[in-house]
């Protein structure tokens, strides 16, 4: 699949989780809508509220909508904006970890419960102790499960400084280090952090911290990991610049260094993704507003194969 392939044209779906479950391709995005809210740079326009879960037998299959699997009125918890989502499996159950207001519009990070890939799943009364920020991505290695998450501007992750609420809840400067992602293992029961969250630490070439003066390849949301080759892959977006772009380490908690852009900029304002193998190949997950007429708010989800060269850099695609 040399040429981007849109996923589900007859509705707005953002943020693509990929993973493969009992050999299908299971997909958890997020519902884009049109809400009418206006947009700005606290992404108030992505006013999400229900999740679909869709499948797909092979890469080049029809997409079936398994229809809604988790809705914001049935959380206690909700406030506003269900934005990006990821799923694990563990014994038996799905676990989706999912990105959510408050009442108090402060983002957390929840978990809800199914024994089937699709859903429906059951959210849990509260949101996940210790958890902020947004978009979590879980990752298993070794039959443990670690939790990365985080994303500044509208995903609050300038609010913490060592996993606390601390004012003025402002980004570093232009010089100093730019905030990190975080990572936390889970405990046994999937719904818990067995640890305080981590700095993800972001590298450059001769091994300093990325500054947040370095828009092209600091962190902003959107974490994925992945493993090839046995290194691991940290890719995310710089936000405001458009891009998905990678870091490479030798074990989960990194550190990463930066290694390269995995996507150039798409139509729309965010670029958010997944990287997953199926059947020796492996493909990038991610969305763009084109058929929205560039609408920021509505995005659509797409899938292109990835490749890597023979020393495991891997080969930028072109989002336009
Ligand atoms: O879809 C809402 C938010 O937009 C996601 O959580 C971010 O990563 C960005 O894609």
């Amino acid at each position: 699949m040399k040429t981007p392939r849109y996923l589900f044209p007859s509705d707005y779906m953002a943020d693509p989780s990929a993973h493969v479950f009992e050999d299908k391709i299971f997909i958890y995005p997020s519902h884009d809508w049109e809400s009418g809210i206006a947009e700005n740079d606290n992404g108030d326009h992505f006013n999400m509220r229900d999740y679909h879960v869709f499948s797909m037998e092979d890469t080049e299959a029809e997409v079936v909508d398994h229809g809604v699997a988790l809705s914001v009125k049935d959380i206690a918890w909700a406030g506003r904006q269900l934005w990006d989502s990821d799923v694990a499996y563990r014994n038996g159950m799905y676990y989706m970890y999912f990105s959510l207001k408050d009442q108090n519009d402060i983002f957390r990070l929840g978990v809800a419960i199914s024994d089937k890939p699709e859903g429906p799943f059951v959210p849990q009364e509260n949101p996940m102790k210790g958890s902020y920020s947004i978009d979590p991505c879980a990752f298993e290695e070794n039959g443990e499960y670690f939790l990365y998450f985080g994303g500044i501007w509208g995903g609050q992750l300038q609010f913490y400084r060592d996993n606390k609420l601390t004012p003025p809840c402002e980004l570093p400067r232009f010089h100093e280090p730019a905030l990190c992602p975080k990572i936390a293992k889970l405990k046994d029961n999937m719904l818990e952090f067995a640890e305080e969250p981590q700095d993800i630490l972001l590298l450059d070439e001769h091994g300093n911290l990325l500054r947040q003066g370095d828009t092209e390849r600091r962190f902003f949301e959107a974490s994925w990991v992945h493993k090839y080759n046995d290194q691991y892959y940290f890719s995310y977006s710089t936000g405001d610049t458009h891009l998905l772009c990678y870091a490479t380490g030798d074990n989960p908690y990194g550190p990463f260094t930066y290694q390269g852009v995995i996507l150039t900029p798409v139509v729309g304002w965010t670029t958010h993704h997944s990287i997953l193998e199926f059947k020796g190949k492996w493909y990038l997950f991610y969305h763009d507003a084109l058929p929205s007429g560039g609408k920021t708010w509505l995005r659509s989800m797409k899938m292109i194969e990835l490749e890597y060269d023979e020393k495991g850099a891997i080969k930028t695609i072109e989002g336009q």
